[in-house]
């Protein structure tokens, strides 16, 4: 079976972004694929994290993962601190990658506009470290947003670098995009990409918001000044973000939907795509409440899913280690 690896990070409470990015895809890998879902905390202290508040996240992530339906036995859902792998192939990697390719990725000059008092290392090398996520399992696909692609092309030249360095060593990955809602803007910024970490809550949708939360946000959704429901990123991108969302959970193709909405105005429209999405969270979310009780069936899957991926990163690790002529344990 081909192997597939993703993750998210514990920084926040997902958003509708990441869910309909990435989460409802790896729902329909689990069958096909062996899958290895990590919640990524190491990434997340790239950016200061309050230690209760990520402790808190990282739980509820890994709930959120099973609650949007990933099977918690076919799949390895995992905490990336849990598997000291990552780190240990990261630096090897690190050694491996130019500051010039760290320097022109555009998710490290965004946040470093935006966290100007912390530029840190990690932050720099977070890409290396997101790398060696990936080689560390011999990843074939990794099913991310596009947002992610810069990072996934960087991985491939690490990979492609050691290997022709040292010979076969590390799969080569391919992302793996979904072709509707593989960018979710923010509905405040349309312009601007989703993100868990806004600070205008009216901006993006946590999956676990309420229904009457959700249907607020999506009234205050920006549009524009005409009135006519049409797909148009460059002229209309509130619409066509709204669209994006309505298409993905609906499976209805563009056209459908501008004739579902001729005729009628945005706030009939923005009312229907706010119900859709109440509607397609509200599994997800009676699930989550529910895992929430079992505190000692989490804390097992915890521990038997680390011991899992350990079990698997050590295989790479020995193999790479060995490569770079580090002298093995007897
Ligand atoms: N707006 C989005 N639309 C589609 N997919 C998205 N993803 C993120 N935002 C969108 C996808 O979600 C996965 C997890 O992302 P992450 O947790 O690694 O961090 P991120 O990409 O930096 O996401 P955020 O929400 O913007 O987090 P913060 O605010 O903490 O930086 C990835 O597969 C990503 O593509």
């Amino acid at each position: 079976k081909k192997v597939i690896f993703s993750g998210m990070q514990p920084s926040g409470v997902i958003t509708l972004g990441n869910y309909l990015g990435a989460l409802k895809n790896w729902t329909t890998l689990q069958e096909e694929y062996n899958c290895l879902y990590c919640i990524v905390d190491m990434h997340a202290i790239t950016v200061r994290q309050e230690p209760a508040t990520l402790r808190k996240n990282a739980r509820n992530l890994l709930m959120q993962y099973i609650a949007a339906g990933l099977d918690a036995q076919k799949n390895t859902i995992y905490m990336q601190s849990h598997v000291s792998g990552h780190a240990e192939l990261s630096w090897i990697l690190n050694c491996f990658t130019y500051m010039g390719e760290l320097g022109r990725m555009t998710q490290f000059k965004e946040k470093s506009q935006k966290h100007g008092d912390n530029i840190n290392a990690g932050l720099f090398t977070y890409p290396v470290l997101m790398a060696a996520d990936i080689l560390l399992f011999q990843t074939d696909l990794v099913p991310v947003g596009v947002d992610q692609r810069q990072h996934l092309e960087l991985a491939r030249d690490i990979a492609i670098r050691f290997n022709n360095i040292y010979g076969e060593t590390f799969k080569v990955p391919e992302g793996y995009y979904p072709k509707v809602g593989a960018k979710i803007m923010s509905l405040q910024e349309p312009t601007s990409k989703m993100s868990k970490s806004d600070t205008d809550a009216n901006a993006s949708i946590a999956i676990m918001d309420d229904p009457d939360t959700i249907i607020r946000k999506f009234k205050r959704a920006v549009t524009d000044s005409d009135t006519v429901v049409r797909f148009d990123q460059e002229n209309k991108p509130g619409v066509s973000n709204l669209m994006t969302i309505y298409s993905v959970i609906t499976g209805q193709s563009m056209e459908q939907i501008q004739e579902e909405f001729e005729g009628k105005g945005y706030g009939d429209f923005k009312m229907r795509v706010g119900e859709a999405v109440v509607e397609e969270l509200r599994p997800l979310q009676a699930r989550f409440k529910e895992l929430e009780k079992d505190k000692v069936y989490i804390d097992g899957l915890i521990k038997q899913n680390a011991d899992t991926a350990n079990y698997l990163a050590t295989k790479t690790l020995r193999k790479v280690q060995k490569k770079v002529g580090f002298v093995p344990v007897i």
